[in-house]
């Protein structure tokens, strides 16, 4: 399980309590206490986010190896829907008037909960899952739905610690969205450190029968556009994710899948062009359910691929799950949630702490409370000096450069991308995972003047993003010249 609270987010705890017993005014206390509540909880926040229908519930679904969240073709999930670990599994309804009822957890969340009335802000459904015990995932309704972007939605992914953004066909009211959740997260919080762009449904992005090249192109491209607030874009089958990590698909559809097999291949593949034309199918070998079953689990797509997998000789049931599992792209997905989000809870969650101060404001009527806020501001100054949390006030440089505000020669946007982005101090200089100290080192000190120079230049915006770099560089020297010494660094795995 990944330690509560780490360095970083202690650090900050302690501030925001010290202050919270300086103050006068129990509104503000309330909130500071609301503050130490969240910084404590003992696990993350991953929110799911992404415009309507995008395949986010799908995806979610395939995160927890179980569909608890409602999946569907037309606009399904109508509330923000947190998942967290709890020993019984039940459903906590919250009203926006801050009471709540619990429900027992039946199937399809988020779908019809609720009765004629209720005031309903969100769901937190609470359940024993092996991939809650890593982090506590939110699912959103579409962020469009409406056709406005959706405050709630908005509201949840700004309070989430890190976001999976799913894109099906990316486009500019993608840039649009992120726009909002970043605006809505307390101006540059939220950016290439902590959000993750997925290239959902990637077989219905193109009519080919292999998706992969097509959705690996667009991906790259995306992910090049959208660098400044998005760590990278990953292409995922969702659906196939879901299934293949999911409890459904069983052995009764592994023996319909080795029926359809069996049959003359190139009338299954003719038949398997369109839904139409494969729920159509007479002389089918399978019955109208057994394939609308297959259908549902797979998608036209899913059944190709099925057929691939047993062509190649994975017949049993677990051999298909394995292959519909590589064949769903989903553990890049899964890769990076572990590498970069729950290795980074640490600064992750303190960074979205210190944005939700700044979000409270620094005014307050009583004198007494003025003061003990002021003090606060000047620890938080210091607070920021982590390393940890520079490497978040980097990600805010990336989309300086990406807008244009600040300019960089090739290099040195290279060097600044790999500082802002890279998982362990060897990568954020550019270095393999596994160099040594004294690699790391060197690399280090060979950046630094080359930072410094750059501190000459007369923008503004450049000379406070370079002295970040700088600093962090030296940072990482420091780190690096004392490898004992305990630091956040010890919390990233090594790959
Ligand atoms: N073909 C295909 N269909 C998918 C894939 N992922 C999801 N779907 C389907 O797309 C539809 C929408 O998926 P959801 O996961 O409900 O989408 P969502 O983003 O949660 O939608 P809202 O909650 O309404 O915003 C469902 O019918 C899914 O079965 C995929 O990879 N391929
Ligand atoms: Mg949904």
């Amino acid at each position: 399980m990944s330690s509560p609270v780490g360095p970083v987010t202690s650090r900050l705890v302690a501030l925001v309590a010290t202050t919270r017993d300086r103050l006068r005014t129990p509104e503000l206390r309330e909130r500071l206490d609301a503050l130490v509540t969240r910084l404590s909880e003992p696990r993350i926040r991953v929110a799911v986010g992404g415009r309507m229908n995008a395949g986010k519930s799908t995806l979610a679904n395939a995160l927890l190896q179980e569909r608890l969240a409602a999946t569907g073709a037309t606009e399904t999930t109508r509330l923000v829907t947190w998942f967290r670990h709890g020993h019984q599994a039940r459903v906590r309804v919250h009203h926006r008037d801050g009471t709540d009822r619990l429900v027992p957890l039946g199937d399809g969340i988020g779908a019809t909960i609720g009765e004629p009335g209720e005031d309903i802000s969100h769901l937190t459904v609470e359940t024993p899952n092996d991939a809650l015990t890593r982090y506590t995932l939110i699912d959103t309704p579409g962020m469009d739905s409406l056709s406005k972007l959706d405050p709630d939605s908005l509201a949840a992914l700004g309070d989430a610690d890190a976001v999976v953004y799913l894109m099906p066909h990316p486009g500019e009211r993608d840039v649009e969205a992120i726009d909002a959740v970043r605006g809505w997260a307390g101006g540059l919080r939220l950016g290439a450190a902590n959000m993750l762009g997925v290239l959902s449904r990637i077989d219905t992005l193109s009519g080919e029968d292999d998706p992969w090249p097509t959705a690996r192109r667009v991906a790259d491209r995306y992910a090049g556009e959208l660098r400044a607030v998005l760590s990278d874009v990953v292409p995922v089958a969702g659906l196939l994710a879901e299934t293949a990590r999911g409890p459904d698909f069983s052995e009764t559809d592994a023996r319909a899948l080795r029926t359809l097999a069996e049959a003359d291949r190139s009338a299954v593949l003719r038949k398997l062009r369109t839904v139409q034309r494969f729920r159509a199918w007479e002389e089918c070998p399978l019955a109208a359910d057994e394939r609308e079953r297959l259908l549902d689990l797979l998608g036209l797509h899913g059944i190709r691929v099925g057929l691939e997998l047993l062509d190649e000789g994975r017949r049993s049931t677990p051999a298909l799950l394995e292959g519909f599992a590589l064949r769903s792209g989903v553990e890049a997905v899964l890769e990076r949630i572990e590498t970069v989000f729950v290795a980074g809870a640490d600064r992750l969650r303190a960074s979205a702490g210190i944005a939700a101060l700044e979000h409270l404001g620094w005014d307050a009527a009583d004198e007494v409370d003025r003061r003990a806020l002021l003090a606060l501001q000047s620890e938080l100054d210091r607070l920021r000096l982590e390393p940890a949390l520079r490497q978040v006030e980097l990600a805010a440089a990336l989309v300086d450069l990406e807008n244009g505000r600040m300019r960089l020669g090739d290099d040195d946007v290279a060097r600044l991308r790999d500082l802002a982005t890279g998982v362990d101090d060897a990568r954020r200089l550019g270095l393999d995972a596994g160099a040594d100290a004294a690699a790391v080192a060197a690399a280090a000190t060979a950046q630094i003047p080359a930072w410094r120079r750059l501190e000459a230049r007369p923008s503004r915006v450049l000379q406070r993003h370079v002295r970040t770099a700088r600093e962090l560089c030296e940072h990482i020297l420091f780190n690096a010249s004392a490898p004992t010494s305990p630091s956040w660094q010890a919390r990233t795995p090594s790959r």
